[in-house]
């Protein structure tokens, strides 16, 4: 069986499954949200990585499938973990979702609804490349979502290409830095003064900052210094099944 139809029979068989990477207030350490990562583990293959996976989804269509689970499942989870801590949920959003606007917000109408998940739980990610070849509907959905109380993230930042006029012409709420930028930041300087810089601009911009990747100490140390809102990475946590997610947020209060 090929790729394409094994995703089929996941899709099928529900073994499209999101885990949870939590999201800390580098200040406070505490716990203030959770990205919602797709898994799918096949019978024979294993773990199939998301990046080749969603792809794939992309171009056979099965993507507007596959954001219906993402979307469902984690505002389910979100608004049960509402009764441990007042957390919110980041769901990843690829731009190929977007060519269908109606759809989409259908479906994140139908999320909050039925799982009761108030707006402002949630937390929606794109990438900069749905601003490079946006049109007028992409750009009212999201300000439709955003008055609605759902949160805007601009994920991956620094590594598309960034037209920075972007940032404000659309009402982001955060920016997350991608980790790229951090892997070496203790020895690299300039990536020292990249990330350095996407804060300032960020800070100077209203616009608060999450940085991913977050592996060592020093990273914290360093991001808490020069003013990073939020950090997410292995040093906190990998991201966790549901019932894992839940165990480390109940230990955590
Ligand atoms: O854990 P990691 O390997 O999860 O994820 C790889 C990439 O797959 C991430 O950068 C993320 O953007 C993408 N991804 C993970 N889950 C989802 C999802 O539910 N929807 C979309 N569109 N992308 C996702
Ligand atoms: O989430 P992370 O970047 O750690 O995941 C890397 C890869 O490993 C992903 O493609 C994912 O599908 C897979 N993966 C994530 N969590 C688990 C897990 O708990 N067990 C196994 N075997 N694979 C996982
Ligand atoms: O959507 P996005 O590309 O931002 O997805 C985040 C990705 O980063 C996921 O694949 C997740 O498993 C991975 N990730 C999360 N924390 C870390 C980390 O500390 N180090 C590395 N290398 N990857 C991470
Ligand atoms: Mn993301
Ligand atoms: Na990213």
């Amino acid at each position: 069986m090929d790729l394409d139809s094994r995703l089929r029979q996941a899709i099928k068989n529900n073994r499209i499954e999101m885990y949870y990477q939590p999201i800390l207030d580098l200040e406070t350490k505490q716990i203030v949200g959770a990205e919602a990562l797709m898994r799918w583990e096949d019978e024979k293959l294993g773990f199939i990585p998301p990046d080749e996976f969603i792809l794939l989804a992309e171009k056979n269509g099965l993507i507007h499938r596959l954001g219906e689970i993402a979307i469902s499942q984690a505002c389910y989870h979100a608004a049960h973990w509402q009764s441990i801590a007042p957390i919110k949920i980041s769901i990843n959003f690829s731009s190929v979702q977007f060519r269908y606007c109606d759809t989409l917000l259908a479906q994140i109408k139908k999320g909050l609804k039925s799982s009761g998940l108030a707006a402002n739980k949630l937390d929606i990610e794109v990438t900069e490349s749905l601003l490079f070849n946006h049109n007028d509907e992409v750009v009212s959905l999201l300000e439709d979502l955003r008055r609605q109380g759902v949160e805007l993230t601009i994920d991956d930042f620094g590594t598309g290409y960034s037209a920075l006029s972007y940032l404000q012409k659309f009402p982001f709420d955060k920016l997350k830095i991608d980790r790229s930028f951090l892997i070496d930041i203790d020895q690299n300087a300039s990536n020292r003064e990249l990330v350095s810089a996407i804060i300032a601009m960020a800070k100077a911009l209203n616009i608060r900052i999450v940085a991913e990747g977050v592996e060592t100490k020093w990273h914290t140390e360093y991001l808490l210094q020069r003013g990073c809102d939020y950090g997410q990475g292995y040093y906190f946590s990998k991201p966790l099944p549901a019932d894992e997610f839940e165990v480390l947020l109940t230990h955590s209060r």
